[in-house]
């Protein structure tokens, strides 16, 4: 076994704490900081979700296709900002310094309509700007093994980015990651660097899992969205959203290309099938 892998077993019990440890997460790129969140914040996130949940979600969400775990429906004014609880930028400031941005803010669910798995990946490579990036997941459900929370190969930020987008292959690497699959009680929160390898199995007690996502970043940035702490380090910006607009021809813009040829040809040869040709 790689000696680097042996330090990150031994880190294992260390990765998770009421104090964010930067030298361990720099290691692990892992950390789960627990009952850091004023208690009667959280009881008012959980309120909030609850009643969007009755009151919108509830009658039939617009599933995303692309990714069912992540929320595409507007977050109510109580759920939207939470990036701006004073706790996430104090304990950000050791690993980002004083300037800190807010990339996006998401929310990730499994209930009933995206109970399924999400396979092993990394964030990265579907971000724009700098890729010193981390996703911070709140949890305002509880969140276990059995209703599909997420789990972390500790260590594998090391690799940065691996140059495509999709379900990585662990088994075809020399180094095997250590996992760790922590549990969460409302309110504790999962700073994760955005190269770590991550994946998640299906929902199958039928408790919802509910977290949010916010990605954060030094402010220096040009792709920060709203600042979250100190001055912007950057006077040029530009957005994310969209960003096919930049190029002229790009991966995803053939996908999508290849996508439209691909049902006209299906479309084409069902006429032909049924002796309808035009
Ligand atoms: O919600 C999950 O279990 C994982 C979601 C995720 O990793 C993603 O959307 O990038
Ligand atoms: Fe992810």
């Amino acid at each position: 076994m790689h000696d680097t892998v042996k330090s990150l077993e031994a880190m294992i019990p260390a990765l998770s704490s009421g104090t964010f440890n930067v030298d361990v997460f720099r290691k692990t790129g892992v950390f789960v900081v627990r009952n850091a969140v004023p208690r009667a914040v959280v009881e008012a996130w959980q309120d909030e979700w609850k009643s969007f949940y009755s009151a919108v979600l509830e009658k039939g969400r617009d599933v995303n296709r692309a990714n069912p775990v992540s929320l595409n429906e507007q977050l109510p004014e109580g759920l939207a900002h939470m990036y701006r609880e004073p706790v996430f930028a104090t304990t950000l400031k050791p690993l980002m310094g004083e300037h800190i941005a807010l990339y996006n803010h998401r929310f990730v669910i499994k209930d009933a309509l995206s109970a399924n798995k999400v396979f092993l990946h990394q964030d990265s490579c579907y971000h724009a700007g700098n890729s010193n990036k981390c996703s911070v997941f709140v949890a305002i459900s509880a969140v276990n093994k059995d209703n599909g929370g997420m789990t972390f190969h500790v260590g594998s930020h090391a690799l940065g980015s691996l140059g495509d987008a999709g379900e990585i292959n662990p088994a075809s690497f020399d180094v095997q990651w250590p996992t760790v699959t922590p549990e969460l009680a409302p309110g504790d929160f999962v700073i994760m660097d955005s190269r770590l390898w991550h994946e998640s199995g299906p929902n199958v007690s039928g408790i919802d899992r509910i977290m949010a996502d916010m990605i954060i970043q030094p402010a220096d940035d040009p792709t920060g969205q709203e600042l979250i702490c100190g001055e912007w380090q950057t006077d040029i910006f530009f957005s994310p959203k969209n960003i096919t607009q930049h190029f002229v021809n790009s991966r995803i813009l053939k996908i999508v290309k290849y996508e439209k040829e691909l049902a006209q040809l299906k479309a084409d040869a069902a006429h032909i099938a049924i002796g309808t040709t035009e």
